[in-house]
């Protein structure tokens, strides 16, 4: 049976980021994609101009349909607007018998927000607790732990608060440091640091997005998250080095890229 990988996230129309750059990466990784759409933006590759949320009822009639018909083996959510729109989809994932991995995305690169702030307490108390993975960047991490996070020591401190709202664990992502790219996995057992060199680059479009995305699918064909974050790690360093001039602002990642498996 071919692997199947659910998507709940926003769309870019520009297709480097949200829902297409995950339905590109499940398809590159050889995993069937399927995808919720919880919100709608108009962006290009120069950044985000507007968000319409999809009313959470729609997204829950979306989901509902899929899970009935052809359930996923791996799960990931990515923007989600709103508190309401937590809460559905948490709420949900509470009887999802696969793995969620949750990118909690909060700002677009241009600082257009993709979560309101109001929601930041339903995803801590409500989402975090259904995830196996939680994948923050440093400012997301500093939302989530409410402590400042700008290296690796505070990187590990924020990564041990975010542990205690319930996430089985937590990888926060050192990209935007200097120096090597660096990501700092924690869970129960301890911590595992993930380094890759700096790839130097202005399309970075769809970073993070294609990255939770790797793991998902990853973990679609069963395999285990610490070897799964790092095939991810491996496929956005060579994403990135192939990354596409498209667009007059931020060219995106490039999903074509191979890393030998499929
Ligand atoms: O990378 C964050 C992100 C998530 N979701 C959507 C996006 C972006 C970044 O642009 O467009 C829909």
């Amino acid at each position: 049976m071919i692997p199947v990988a659910l998507t709940m996230a926003g769309s870019d129309p520009s297709g480097g980021a949200g829902i297409q750059a995950d339905l590109k990466t499940f398809h590159q990784q050889g995993v069937y994609g399927e995808a919720v759409i919880t919100l709608l933006t108009v962006q290009n590759s120069r950044g985000v101009k507007s968000v319409r949320l999809v009313e959470p009822k729609y997204v829950l009639a979306q989901l509902n349909a899929v899970l009935k018909d052809i359930p996923p083996r791996a799960a990931k959510m990515g923007a989600l607007g709103s508190a309401e729109m937590v809460c559905v989809l948490a709420r949900a994932a509470g009887s999802f018998r696969f793995p969620l991995i949750v990118d909690p995305v909060m700002l677009s690169k241009n600082n257009f927000p993709f979560l309101k702030k109001e929601a930041l307490p339903s995803l801590k108390k409500k989402l975090l607790p259904v995830a196996v993975l939680v994948t923050p960047n440093l400012l997301e991490a500093e939302a989530l732990s409410g402590e400042k996070v700008n290296d690796l020591k505070s990187m590990e401190r924020a990564a041990r608060i975010i542990l205690r709202s319930g996430a089985k664990s937590v990888l926060i992502k050192g990209g935007h440091l200097k120096g090597d790219a660096i990501d700092l996995f924690c869970d129960r057992r301890g911590v595992e640091i993930f380094r890759a060199r700096r790839i130097r680059t202005t399309n970075t479009h769809g970073t993070g997005c294609t990255f939770s995305a790797v793991i998902t699918a990853e973990m679609a064909q069963g395999r285990p998250l610490v070897e799964a974050i790092w095939t991810a790690k491996k496929f956005i360093s060579r994403a990135l080095e192939k990354s596409l001039n498209l667009g007059k602002g931020r060219g995106p990642v490039n999903h074509f890229v191979s890393i030998g498996r499929v």
